[in-house]
């Protein structure tokens, strides 16, 4: 549909092109039948505001209609004809022109549906990778948002973003073809030229955590050394050079900063340990003694995620924020962190804290907006199939034990209208539904409503 398109109708009795010219108050009148002629043209060429008025006055007087005769009549006819044409065209005009900006909205709304449904894949992949680095990898390719190219892989583990450290070192440290591949890739990602060997080991370090393993940590160390040595020619003999004083320097960190090691190696011990390590020779003391101090100063940040905790769930969550909850059993507003993800709805005390306070599964409930005389802007959340029975949920109580929730449904206050709305439609997305449940619930009210 064009927003140019035109109506053909014609005026009865006048071919498409007839013009015609009359005489009113002295004027020129210039009327066009032809399509798509400009309004202006209703109105003489160099007429006033005021010239108008005089022209209506002309043709009904002050005291009502003045004689016309039977040629102004028609004209007036025409002219009349004329303008409920061009309002109607200008009608279609803009209904057309609505139409089309209803069209590029509906394609900016599927756009930007379609990359946050991107964006919410994403999210499931980290997650996924967090807990199995392979299905995590899987799942990203199949839903086409990496290649399976060891190049994109690599850049991927190398951005890191929403991503645990110990998770990317278990995958760089596996032994299949494709593993062995992004392990040198993702080296390659680094830029050691002109880092000495202490500061090129930072930044190595910080991005994985080293698995346990001596076989992959071997692995690694060895890649590692290529690279620095490839970055800085001529800085060591070898790549063994590299990588031997590499696991020295690694080992000189532990005693140093390590509490539990008593006995701090001096400068001495370090420079006596590396004798010989240049491929027979011996790396200059000066070169040495900056290494030394380097850690020394400043231990290495080795990236302390375990994979265990809670944190992980919560990289990148639906949705995030301070609301109010009321109370299950003593009915009092407190403010919560809430986290959604994963199809449950956290909430904490603190935003730092690691641990929630209680948990909600969403699965089988629903949620509204609700009306609540002491605050504004809520909704709630309630099992739809039975209403006051106790929503599958856990909370710690006073005493950090994990219990049962007790709420027959959560009511839960937001800060605007807006926010209370963003929160309902994003809940909404994490419902999950299993029919199985419905199912059960509503063979259960059939027999008792027998009884
Ligand atoms: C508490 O009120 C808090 O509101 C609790 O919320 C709430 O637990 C308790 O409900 C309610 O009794 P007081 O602090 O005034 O005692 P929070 O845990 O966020 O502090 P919920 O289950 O809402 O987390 P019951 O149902 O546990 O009594």
């Amino acid at each position: 549909m064009g927003i140019s398109r035109r109506h053909a109708e014609t005026q009865p009795g006048l071919s498409p092109t007839h013009s015609s010219a009359s005489r009113w108050s002295g004027k020129s009148f210039l009327v066009s039948p032809i399509q798509g002629q400009p309004c202006q043209q209703l109105v003489p060429a160099g007429t006033q505001p005021g010239h108008l008025a005089s022209l209506s006055l002309s043709v009904w007087g002050r005291n009502g209609p003045a004689e016309l005769s039977s040629g102004e009549t028609e004209e007036l006819q025409r002219i009349k004809w004329h303008r409920k044409k061009l309002l109607e065209d200008i009608q279609k005009l803009k209904d057309e022109i609505e139409d089309v900006f209803a069209q590029i909205d509906c394609f900016e709304m599927t756009e930007e549906s379609r990359l946050a449904q991107k964006e919410k894949e994403l999210c499931i992949g980290r997650k996924k990778f967090n807990m199995d680095p392979m299905k995590g990898i899987q799942y990203l390719t199949e839903h086409k948002l990496l290649t399976s190219s060891a190049q994109d892989i690599a850049q991927f583990l190398y951005k890191g973003e929403g991503l645990n450290k110990t998770a990317i070192g278990n995958y760089l440290g596996e032994r299949d073809p494709i593993n062995l591949q992004v392990l040198q890739a993702f080296v390659d990602c680094h830029e050691f030229a002109n880092l000495n060997l202490v500061q090129a080991l930072r930044q190595f370090l910080w991005s994985f955590r080293l698995p346990g393993e001596a076989q992959k940590i071997d692995r690694m160390m060895e890649t590692f050394a290529a690279r620095y040595c490839l970055c800085n020619p001529g800085v060591f003999q070898s790549t063994d050079t590299c990588y031997v004083l590499s696991f020295s320097i690694i080992m000189l960190n532990t005693s140093l900063h390590n509490p539990n090691v008593r006995d701090k190696p001096p400068f001495e011990r370090f420079v006596s340990m590396n004798r010989g390590i240049n491929d027979g020779s011996d790396l200059p003391e000066e070169q040495l003694r900056n290494l030394f101090d380097s850690i020394k100063s400043e231990p290495f940040s080795i990236p302390e995620d375990d994979g265990n905790d809670l944190t992980h769930t919560f990289f990148n969550p639906d949705r995030e924020g301070w609301l109010l909850k009321l109370g299950g059993r003593v009915k009092t507003w407190k403010r919560r962190w809430f986290i959604l993800t994963d199809s449950c709805l956290y909430y904490f005390e603190f935003t730092t804290d690691k641990e929630p306070r209680g948990i909600i599964p969403l699965e089988n409930l629903s949620v509204q907006k609700v009306d609540d005389p002491k605050k504004p802007f809520c909704l709630e959340l309630y099992n739809p199939s039975c209403r006051g029975q106790k929503i599958k949920a856990c909370k710690t109580d006073g005493d950090g034990k994990v219990v049962e929730g007790k709420h027959q449904s959560y009511r839960i206050s937001a800060s605007s209208a807006q926010e209370r709305d963003q929160w309902i439609e994003a809940i909404r997305a994490s419902i999950t539904r299993v029919p199985f449940y419905d199912l059960v619930s509503a063979r259960k009210k059939k027999i008792a409503s027998k009884q």
